[in-house]
């Protein structure tokens, strides 16, 4: 039986070696579809939208999510998306980004808080 584990064990080693790099490019298929279903969030976190430019393209969601304790609005400069109402703890804000082009949006409430929205064909 001793034998039998040793003269196999090259071939039990190969076989793991193979799991293991299935497992590998599994792996790597799942985050290649997390990507490509990315969600495009933004946090709102010390008074400040993260990340402050983010880059989507047309037809896309975009969600904010205000992770302070006061509450936040997310409104277009140029109106170009309808605004928020303001949000509380945790609350969350969604749009489908419209035409391509650069939309800067800001929070009512703290007028110095600004983000942009870089949106792609
Ligand atoms: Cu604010």
């Amino acid at each position: 039986m001793i034998t039998f584990f040793r003269k196999n064990q090259k071939a039990v080693l190969l076989t793991v070696l193979v799991v293991l790099n299935l497992s590998v490019f599994a792996l790597a298929g799942e985050m290649k579809n997390a990507d490509s279903t990315k969600q495009n969030r933004i946090e709102i976190r010390d008074f400040a939208f993260n990340p402050k430019t983010i880059t989507v393209k047309s037809g896309q969601k975009i969600t904010w999510i205000n992770r302070d304790e006061e509450p936040h609005t997310v409104v277009s400069v140029e109106k170009q998306f309808k605004k928020s109402s303001a949000l509380d703890t945790d609350q969350e804000f969604t749009i489908t980004a419209g035409v391509p082009g650069t939309y800067t949006y800001f929070c009512s409430v703290h007028p110095k808080m600004t983000g942009t929205i870089v949106v792609e064909k």
